[in-house]
Parts: structure tokens; sequence; C-alpha cells
């Protein structure tokens, strides 16, 4: 994860086209990429995770190879939300949920699995070694060992062990909500700003298109923090957290999970655009669907939506304002505020 005074000392440090700092923010929420191949994904996290996608895509690679190593930097990274790093459940437990789709509709997925660094990894061989398209729990911890995955210690990160011990002074129970009153800026399941001062993040969903113009999409998480054991959100769902149709384009989702399933988010999204939506007006339009659907509790939870058109057009909206997107060309690096319902 990159702290800020290092973000930014980065930034001027390099020639890349843009710059990488808030001020530099486009207000624009839609992009289109003239020229292949491109890699978007969620939250700044998506800076260093395209990066890792951006060396496969930029050496001609393939999209499917891009968004595994892409989110394999997340997976490796201290964070509050994704890899074995992250919180645990409420029983103080790691379990993560991970997905990936290509460009031929062949996809793969894990859910509640434990112990495993690279859960992305583990659904690629799913979708590549199995005739299924998920596994959950021991049966997918099992798989992962088979296919000669490390089983990591049982152990919570120091930041996760703090963490869990300060919600076991209440051990309060209850569906993650997004504090507006405060104006976080992120998701529901993590606080902008770290007690270090670093910023953190969220899931990381990433979809690409390569120099072939295929696209290809991943999506991993631990899920909502201090959830209840055996939680799957909507992030390893083929259809909620990622869907790619490689005639049409591709859609990630990030946020409350059992608000996304309820839609098939990403899947709409992808399915409007194929009624020739933007990405942006597709995201937005799934997003009114849950306004229409939460009413009032739409308050208290975020959701995003972020997606990828076979033209090269890149859009997202979100419930709440806060929510950005990374976005690498060959022309640029940058983040990208998100427009939101509120
Ligand atoms: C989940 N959608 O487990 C994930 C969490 C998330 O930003 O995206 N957080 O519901």
């Amino acid at each position: 994860m990159i702290n800020r005074r290092k973000f930014i000392q980065q930034t001027a440090l390099t020639s890349l086209v843009a710059t990488i700092t808030e001020t530099a923010l486009s207000t624009t929420a839609s992009n289109t990429v003239t020229g292949k191949p491109v890699v978007i994904s969620t939250w700044d996290a998506g800076i260093e995770a395209n990066k890792g996608a951006w060396e496969v895509l930029s050496k001609k690679g393939s999209a499917i190879d891009a968004v595994e190593k892409g989110v394999m930097v997340t997976e490796s990274s201290k964070n509050c939300c994704v890899g074995l790093g992250a919180n645990p459940d409420r029983d103080g437990f790691v379990t993560l949920d991970a997905c990936i789709m290509d460009h031929q509709f062949n996809c793969g997925s894990v859910a509640f699995l434990e112990r495993i660094k690279h859960p992305i990894s583990v659904a690629r061989r799913v979708m590549e070694k199995t005739p299924h398209v998920m596994l959950v729990g021991s049966g997918a911890q099992q798989f992962a060992i088979a296919e000669g995955f490390p089983l990591e210690e049982q152990k919570l990160s120091p930041d996760a062990q703090k963490a869990y011990d300060k919600w076991l002074e209440k051990s309060e129970y209850k569906p993650p909500a997004i504090n507006v009153e405060r104006k976080q800026e992120h998701g529901p399941f993590a606080p902008a700003i770290l007690e270090n001062g670093e910023w953190n993040h969220d899931t990381i969903g990433m979809v690409a298109m390569d120099s072939f113009g295929n696209l290809s999409g991943s999506c991993t998480t631990s899920g909502a923090g201090f959830k209840m054991r055996g939680r799957v959100g909507d992030s390893p769902i083929i259809g909620a957290g990622l869907y790619v149709d490689n005639e049409v384009g591709a859609c990630t989702a990030t946020g409350q999970g059992e608000d996304v399933i309820r839609v098939a988010g990403s899947h709409s999204v992808v399915e409007l655009m194929r009624q020739g939506l933007s990405p942006e007006a597709a995201c937005k339009k799934i997003i009114e669907r849950i306004v229409k659907i939460k009413k009032d509790k739409v308050k208290e939870i975020q959701v995003a939506f972020l997606a990828l058109n076979k033209k090269g057009q890149v859009g997202s909206f979100a419930l709440h304002p806060g929510f950005q997107y990374a976005i690498r060309t060959n022309e640029m690096e940058k983040l990208v505020k998100s427009n939101s319902w509120f």
C-alpha cells in the first residue's frame, strides 16, 4: 500500500504522463481509451495493482494474465480488506473470496477460502483445471493444496489482530454500514485513513483489455470485516462482483455485496451496455435500481460499479461520493473520481 507521502514523492520522480496526486484527480468520471490496451481497477490500491497488470499488457500479454497478476499485488500487500493480512470474520478467521473470467466465458471462483495467499490464482486453477466454476471452504483449500499452493499459518496480521481485539470489546454484530456523517471516503468495510495515517482501501476488482482487444476481469477480497462466519459476498460470484462478455464489455463491483448480488450487478451492467448504454450510464442505471429496492436504507450502504466496453470506453457510478478507480493505458496512469447518486 502506498502511503500518502510516498505516493507524492513517487509521482514527482516519474515522468509518467499523468500525476496521481489528489489534486490531479480527474473530474470526468468517464474515459475513452483510443489505443489498446487498458486496465482499470477499484479504489486507490488500483494504482499499484494496475502496475502489476501493465507489466503483462505492455508486453502484449493476455488480459487474463494481466488481471491475475494485477490483483495479486493487492493480495500480497498489507491492507485491511484483501488477502491474508486482512480483517477476520467475527470468529477470528480470515476467509477470502475471489473470481476471474476470460474473454471466452471461462470463469473460476473460490469462496470462504482460508490460509491461501493468492485466492485469485486458485480461482484461475478452478477455471482451468476443473469442470466447475466455484469451489468453497475446505474443498477449495484442499484443491489449492493439491495444486501446490502453500498452506499459510493460521495467524492474523498485527493490524488485523489489533482491529479484531478492538471489535471484540463490543462484539457488536451488525451489517457493515457506511458512515455518511463522517464522510469517510471508502466503502462500508474500511476507514479511508488508517490509524497510522496510511490510506486504506477495499476490495479490488479489475478489468482489462489486451492488445488483441480481448477482455478479462478479476475480483478478490476478504469481504466484510468481522462478518458472520461463512458469509460470502458478491466478489466471488460471477455476474455479481464480476462479469465479462467479450462482445460487449466487462464490469466489476465493490461495496455491500448483498445488494450487488440481489441485482446481479455486474451482469446487469454488461447487459445494459449491450443495449447501447455507455459504461457510466449502465453503472448508474443499476445503482438506481438498488436505490429503488433499498429506499432509505441506501443512506447506510455503499455500492460502486466500474465498467469498460469493447470500444475502450470506461465509466463508473457509485451510491455515495468517495469511490474512485485507477486507470492505466499507454497514455495515462491516474485515479478518477466517480460520480455518485448522493
Ligand atoms: C463484499 N463486495 O464482500 C465485498 C466487499 C467490498 O469494498 O467490496 N468492499 O461484499
